[in-house]
């Protein structure tokens, strides 16, 4: 096999590296845990990249799981351009916030009332904040391995690229904003029951992607999800649900909807802006009601709701209620994922998933929570992402993310997917 050659990327490398911090505006893109350099995008198509080396990629990574739709939608671009032909930013009031906030409450009824933000750090961080102000409380309970961006009391124990930093916690983060900030192992019923028999009463909430994808893909175990419902609700704690990244991605209504589990609020991103810089947190009125102007909890936020990225989000949504989208959705992913697991099976690979998206592990054991996560084989993932790269595959440059599957990934990419994995493992 011939590898790909990316010259201009290189050479783009070494010049970002002069003027952005590692070269990049988000650390993971580095390349830092798989070695190399990272690719330079000029243009994305449907289920495909165009790098500016003009190699073409099949994208598993899809901006984080941003485009469930592939890139480049028609009528979701359509929709973008009818938008900024009438402004781009109005910090007042439009249509299109209320439309797509009723859009939201459709899709996920535990959001009652919906406010936008620009990413989904800004979102995991107001929720907690309402829940701090609506339960008087200050504890805040997360799991070691989910990441719910980058406010500074939650880079504790963080997965995503916080897993290249020592001891997953970032520098910069004074010992005192994570005082409030208690971290248990995922899936552990009994280690969250001895938390809470002690101190229940002292958490403000319990935040959790309830299928983590920070860490890879890690499902939740049997009825964990019920169970953190149950306690929360018994401690009088909130229970946030992390959905940036299952939201209108598992189903229409995301991972509550799957597993049937109402949180009192609820944090979505990526797919609801459509590709722009569109986040939303909701839950019940009476704790939405907390927020400013109506209660005292402050929030806010100049290009919130921002009419684009409301217009990528009405269209992308638009999409994903049509009748059988889902169903479509998975039958495709659900053969995928079948001849994969047969493709690794008896190879040392754990393979996660959920839904269309999954992680490969190179471990022999089962992987529930980050510490067995972390015991995969970071050299043969870091071969296994090149041999795919050289196959003209994206997949996400860490072990510590999700593989996302698209509308627009087609039965023939698929199964060049399924032959270079084959091959690369
Ligand atoms: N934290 C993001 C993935 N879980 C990475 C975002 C990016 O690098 O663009």
């Amino acid at each position: 096999m011939k590898e790909l050659i990316r010259p201009k990327s290189i050479e783009a490398f070494k010049q970002a590296q002069q003027f952005i911090p590692g070269g990049v505006n988000s650390p993971v893109r580095a390349f830092k845990s798989v070695g190399g350099t990272p690719l330079f995008i000029k243009r994305a198509k449907g289920s495909t990249l165009i790098d500016i080396d003009d190699n073409a990629y099949i994208d598993l990574c899809l901006s984080w799981g941003v485009f469930i739709l592939g890139h480049s939608h028609p009528l979701v671009n359509q929709a973008i351009h009818a938008a900024v032909d009438n402004g781009s930013s109005y910090g007042i009031p439009t249509l299109q916030e209320t439309q797509l906030a009723e859009t939201v409450h459709h899709a996920f009824p535990s959001m009652e009332k919906v406010r936008f933000v620009n990413s989904g750090t800004e979102a995991t961080m107001s929720a907690i904040r309402v829940a701090r102000g609506f339960t008087k409380r200050d504890t805040i309970v997360k799991f070691e391995g989910c990441y719910h961006g980058h406010a500074d009391h939650l880079l504790v124990a963080a997965g995503s690229g916080v897993t290249n930093i020592q001891g997953s916690t970032s520098a910069g983060v004074p010992i005192d904003f994570t005082r409030h900030t208690v971290c248990l192992p995922y899936n552990d019923k009994e280690a969250l029951n001895k938390y809470f028999i002690e101190n229940g009463r002292k958490v403000a909430a319990v935040i959790v992607e309830p299928v983590a994808c920070n860490m890879g893909v890690v499902i939740p175990k049997n009825d964990y999800l019920a169970y953190l419902r149950q306690i929360t609700e018994e401690y009088g704690a909130l229970l946030i649900f992390d959905e940036v990244i299952t939201g209108f991605r598992l189903s229409y209504g995301g991972a509550q909807e799957v597993y049937g589990i109402t949180p009192d609020l609820t944090a979505i991103g990526k797919i609801i802006g459509g590709g722009f810089p569109a986040a939303a947190f909701g839950g019940k009125a009476e704790i939405m009601n907390m927020l400013a102007p109506d209660g005292p909890v402050y929030q806010a936020g100049t290009l919130s709701g921002n009419p684009v990225a409301m217009a990528a989000g009405i269209a992308t949504t638009a999409i994903l209620a049509q009748e059988h989208f889902y169903e479509h959705l998975s039958t495709k992913f659900d053969t995928f994922i079948d001849e994969l697991k047969s493709i690794v099976i008896n190879k040392d690979i754990q393979l996660n998933s959920k839904g269309n998206m999954y992680t490969l592990f190179f471990n022999n054991a089962p992987v529930h929570n980050f510490e067995e996560a972390k015991h995969s084989d970071q050299k043969r993932f870091a071969l296994y992402f090149h041999n795919m790269l050289n196959r003209g595959i994206y997949v996400s440059p860490s072990q510590f993310e999700g593989n996302f599957l698209s509308e627009a990934h087609s039965e023939s990419d698929l199964e060049r997917i399924l032959k270079a994995i084959k091959e690369s493992i």
